[in-house]
């Protein structure tokens, strides 16, 4: 068992229902166990696109890393996603942020992700389930890692996490 931090993205259509019917379909493959509150944000990468809404799990998986990653893939796609623009919109996003503390480098995976540490959008919701987590390999915690952070990119406050929780139970 093995325990797993996503991060889920989305700024096309309805957006919570995206975001809802995503860690609704996570559920198969990973106990998730805490979610972040939702956060709006202002888009990374590419300028001009609509603004996305960004949460992070934490969870359980008896999966390895590349059949989470193609499970993970497989919901992106079930879900209407379509092969997009690097850093451009799209319907759903999930990506795994942390899984154990374990360093993976190959050309189709890189755990943690590559990208984290440089992220608000990723790091703001992070800091709120899991602030003393360690990036394995930064050595650092998350609280630190947002304290250093340089990108000042808006990242609201959208949804509290606990009307979320209320939001699943009542439709699971
Ligand atoms: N995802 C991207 C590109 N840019 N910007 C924000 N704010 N949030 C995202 O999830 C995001 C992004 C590609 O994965
Ligand atoms: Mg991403
Ligand atoms: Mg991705």
């Amino acid at each position: 068992m093995a325990r797993v931090y996503l991060a889920l993205g989305t700024n096309l259509g309805d957006r919570m229902q995206n975001l809802q019917e995503a860690i609704r379909r996570i559920g198969a493959a990973v106990r998730v166990s805490e979610m972040s509150s939702v956060y709006e944000t202002e888009p990374w990468g590419v300028a001009s696109q609509p603004q996305f809404l960004n949460l992070v799990v934490a969870g359980e998986t008896e999966l390895e890393p590349t059949a989470l990653l193609e499970t993970l893939k497989r919901i992106e796609k079930d879900m209407g996603r379509r092969d997009e623009v690097r850093y451009g919109p799209r319907v759903i996003d999930l990506d795994i942020l942390f899984y154990d503390d374990q360093l993976i480098r190959n050309p189709n995976l890189e755990i943690p992700h590559p990208r984290l540490a440089q992220r608000r959008f990723v790091l703001v919701p992070l800091a709120e389930i899991a602030p003393r987590l360690v990036h394995p390999r930064l050595n650092r915690t998350i609280q630190d890692l947002l304290a250093q952070l340089a990108d000042t990119d808006d990242v609201r406050l959208f949804q509290r996490s606990e009307s979320i929780n209320l939001f699943l139970a009542k439709n699971s």
